[in-house]
């Protein structure tokens, strides 16, 4: 019985993990690498408060976020824009990308568009300059396959399932070991 229990538990468990890979992933331009004059402002209406601005010389002036997928394919990444992206040059890895044409400032703060990027599996770099005039970024989300419940908190698709996928995992985890122990003794 303990066994089986065991068993069912480690399927669970891995189909936990394999779920977190399929959800949503915010990354804040704040939370990122601030490279040269970049920094974070704050602004109500910001997903998380904040934005990133001060990119005025492209030699010199960059947002670097580290962006981890488990499957080298295209992904939709949504951009949350302050100007017009247009402005912006991005590369992914190094190589630079076609950059969305957003036409102007967003309308009411922040906007948002997406672009399509082909990533490595595991850490890739996604780089965010000036091109041709201001940029002002507030985040990038990597934008999962699946049709998870979208999470009330943050509106990210697939972050209200990993939540619990993850309690499952480690509370499983925990049992796991404990009864294990039990069956030793
Ligand atoms: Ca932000």
């Amino acid at each position: 019985m303990k066994k089986l229990f065991s068993s069912v538990l480690a399927i669970v468990m891995v189909l936990s993990f394999a779920t977190v890979a399929f959800a949503d992933t915010t990354y804040q331009a704040e939370d990122a690498n601030l490279v040269g004059a970049t920094k974070s402002d704050a602004a109500e209406t910001a997903s998380g408060g904040e934005y990133v601005l001060g990119f005025d010389d492209p030699s010199s002036d960059a947002v670097e976020f580290t962006v981890t997928v488990s499957e080298a394919k295209s992904y939709e990444v949504e951009l949350g824009y302050a100007t017009a992206m247009d402005n912006a040059s991005v590369s992914v890895n190094g190589n630079v990308v076609t950059t969305p044409s957003t036409g102007g400032w967003a309308d009411n703060g922040f906007g948002t568009t997406t672009m399509t990027l082909d990533l490595e599996e595991g850490e890739n770099t996604i780089t965010f300059k000036q091109s041709t005039d201001y940029v002002q970024l507030d985040y990038i989300k990597v934008l999962s396959d699946g049709n998870g419940p979208e999470n009330p908190q943050t509106g990210d698709e697939g972050t209200a399932l990993y939540m619990v996928f993850a309690a499952v995992a480690l509370v499983g985890g925990i049992v796991l070991v404990a009864s294990r122990k039990k069956i030793l003794k």
